[in-house]
C-alpha cells in the first residue's frame, strides 16, 4: 500500500485544522512510512465540538427512530465487513500485530456494530404506577449528549467499536482522538459512517498527541462524557480533567491478568491458553494473561509444555499468514519490553525461554519470552510489561492461587483452568477482577460487558451496561386528578 495521508473529519468535512504538521507513522515492521495524520491543536477539537454540539442540539439524528439510526449502524457494519481486508492490512501497517489478528479485529468490529445496532432498537426506560394514588412516574432514557472518545493504539479499530457505535446506538454525537500511533482505521471508518448515511458532525475525529488534543478535549467544558482507553497514568489524568467540569467519565486501563491452571484441568486446552494468555497480538493487550499460576503437581510438565509450544512460534513479518508474534508499536515501547526483561533476569527470576530483541534493527520485535519462578516481589509480576513476555509463578492450593492472583495493583480480568465446577465458582468469585473466564481466555462477544477494579478503572464497555453509559435516566413524575394542597392557608 502506498503512504496513506489523514486530514480531521470534523462536522462531515475533511479539513486541514489549524495545525501545519503532520504525524508521520512509520511500520513498526521495518521503518517504511505508511501514514501521515495531521497534526491536531487545541482549536481543532473546539471546532469538532461545536460541530458535534450542533448535530446533537439541533441535527437529525438524536430525533431518529430507534429503527432508523440501527439501519445506519447495520450499514455501517456492511461496509466494515465488505473493507475487511483493507482495514486489516492497514492495522497490520500501523500496529505491526498478525495479520491473521487484525482480521478478527475487524470481524469483531462489525459484530459490535451490529449489536449496538439492535440496542438502538431496545433503548427504553419504565414505567412505576405503584407510588400513590394519581401518580405515575415514567423513566426514559436519553443520549448523555456531546461525547469524547479516547483509544489507545493496540486495538485501534476495535476498541473504537467498543465506543463509537453504541455512543451513536443512543443518539449521541461523538468526537473521536484516536492514538497517534495508528490513527488510520478511525478516519477510514468516520468515512464509512458517513457513506451509511450518518449525518454530517455526528462523527467528528481529530488526530494528535494526547498532551495536546487529547488532554483539551477531555477537560473541555462543552462535553458531556468521556470515555477512555490506555494507561492508568493517563487515565488519572483524564478523570482529574473531567472532574473539573463534574463530567462522567468511564476508563478502561492496564492489567496483570492471572491465568490459573489447576492440576484437574483439561491440560492440552490450557497449554494453548497459556499462549494465547499471552502472546496474542504480540502481548500488546490490557486483558491479556501475563501472569501464569500452576499448581505444583503438575507444574514441571505443564511449563515444559509451555516453553516447547512457545518455541514454535514464528516471530517476524506480520504480513506473513504463519506469523504468530508481530512487531511491538514503537521502538521506546520494544526498548521498555527489554528492560523489564533484563530486570526479571537480575532480580532473580528463571529465564525459561527467549530474553531478547529480535530481528535486528529491520523492525521493533521480540521473542517470546517466559520466565520461571517468578515470585510476588519481583518488577515483572507487578508492572504490566505489554508485550510476549510470560511470568510463571508455582502455587500449591486453592488459597494460595486466590492470593497471588489478588496481589496486583489491576483487576481488570482473569482465568481459570479446572473441570471442577467447585473450584471455578470457588476463585472466581474470589478474584478481584471486572472479567472472569474460566476454561477460556481472552474471549468475549458483543453482549458482554467489560469493566475494571482498583487500576484498571471504572465504567463498562461493551453489553447492554456499556451502551448505558452513553445514556442519561430521566425521572418525570406525572400528578394527575385532584391534588390534596400541602399549604392549605
Ligand atoms: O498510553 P496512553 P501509551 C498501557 C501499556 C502501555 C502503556 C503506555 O502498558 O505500555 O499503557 O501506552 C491519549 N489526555 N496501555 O503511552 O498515553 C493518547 O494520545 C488525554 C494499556 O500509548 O494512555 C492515546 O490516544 N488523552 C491500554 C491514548 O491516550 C491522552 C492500551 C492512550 O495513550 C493524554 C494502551 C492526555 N493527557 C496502552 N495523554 C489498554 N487499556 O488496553 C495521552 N493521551
Amino acid at each position: 500500500m502506498s503512504t496513506r495521508s489523514y486530514h480531521h473529519f470534523i462536522g462531515g468535512e475533511v479539513v486541514d485544522g489549524a495545525g501545519r504538521g503532520a504525524i508521520e507513522r512509520r511500520s513498526p515492521a521495518g521503518g517504511r512510512l505508511v501514514a501521515r495524520y495531521a497534526e491536531g491543536t487545541p482549536d481543532d477539537i473546539d471546532l469538532a465540538v461545536e460541530a458535534a454540539r450542533a448535530a446533537f442540539e439541533q441535527g437529525p439524528w438524536p430525533r431518529m427512530s430507534g429503527l432508523q439510526r440501527a439501519e445506519v449502524l447495520n450499514r455501517l457494519a456492511d461496509l466494515i465487513r465488505d473493507n475487511r481486508e483493507r482495514l486489516a492490512r492497514i492495522e497490520v501497517e500501523e500496529v505491526g500485530k498478525p495479520i491473521r489478528f487484525a482480521r478478527g479485529d475487524i470481524d469483531g468490529a462489525v459484530g459490535l456494530t451490529r449489536y449496538a445496532a439492535s440496542l438502538a432498537m431496545q433503548m427504553a426506560g419504565s414505567v412505576y404506577t405503584n407510588i400513590g394514588a394519581g401518580k405515575t412516574a415514567l423513566l426514559t432514557r436519553e443520549a448523555v449528549g456531546v461525547v469524547a472518545l479516547v483509544t489507545p493504539w493496540n486495538f485501534p479499530a476495535l476498541i473504537l467499536s467498543q465506543k463509537v457505535p453504541f455512543a451513536l446506538a443512543a443518539g449521541c454525537a461523538v468526537v473521536l482522538k484516536p492514538s497517534e500511533f495508528t490513527s488510520g482505521s478511525a478516519f477510514e471508518i468516520a468515512a464509512l459512517a458517513a457513506e451509511a448515511g450518518l449525518p454530517a458532525g455526528v462523527f467528528n475525529v481529530v488526530s494528535g498527541y494526547g498532551a495536546t488534543v487529547g488532554d483539551h478535549l477531555t477537560a473541555h467544558p462543552g462535553i458531556d462524557f468521556v470515555s477512555f482507553t490506555g494507561s492508568t497514568r493517563t487515565g488519572s489524568r483524564v478523570v482529574a480533567n473531567t472532574s473539573r467540569h463534574l463530567v462522567k467519565s468511564s476508563v478502561e486501563l492496564g492489567g496483570k491478568s492471572a491465568n490459573i491452571v489447576f492440576a484437574d484441568a483439561d491440560l492440552e486446552a490450557a497449554v494453548d491458553g497459556a499462549l494465547m494468555g499471552v502472546f496474542f497480538n504480540n502481548g500488546e493487550c490490557c486483558v491479556s494473561g501475563s501472569r501464569l499460576f500452576v499448581q505444583s503437581s503438575i507444574a514441571d510438565d505443564f511449563i515444559a509444555k509451555v516453553v516447547e509450544r512457545s518455541r514454535r512460534l514464528k516471530v517476524g513479518d506480520p504480513f506473513d499468514e504463519d506469523t504468530d508474534i508481530g512487531a511491538l508499536i514503537d521502538e521506546q515501547h520494544l526498548a521498555k519490553v527489554a528492560g523489564l526483561v533484563r530486570t526479571g533476569i537480575e532480580e532473580g527470576a528463571e529465564l525459561a525461554l527467549g530474553g531478547k530483541v529480535a530481528g535486528g534493527s529491520a523492525g521493533h520485535f521480540h521473542e517470546a519470552t517466559i520466565f520461571d519462578r517468578v515470585e510476588p516481589g519481583m518488577t515483572i509480576f507487578r508492572e504490566e510489561i505489554f508485550g510476549p513476555v510470560l511470568s510463571v509463578t508455582r502455587f500449591e492450593t486453592v488459597e494460595d492461587a486466590v492470593r497471588l492472583a489478588n496481589d496486583t495493583a489491576y483487576g481488570l480480568s482473569n482465568y481459570v483452568w479446572s473441570k471442577n465446577i467447585d473450584t471455578v465458582l470457588t476463585v472466581a468469585k474470589r478474584l478481584k477482577s471486572g472479567w472472569v473466564q474460566a476454561n477460556t481466555v481472552i474471549d468475549g462477544a458483543p453482549q458482554l460487558p467489560l469493566t475494571g477494579v482498583k487500576g484498571s478503572g471504572f465504567g463498562y464497555e461493551m453489553g447492554q451496561a456499556g451502551f448505558e453509559e452513553f445514556t442519561q435516566l430521566k425521572t418525570l413524575l406525572i400528578h394527575t386528578g385532584p391534588r390534596a394542597p400541602v399549604f392549605p392557608v
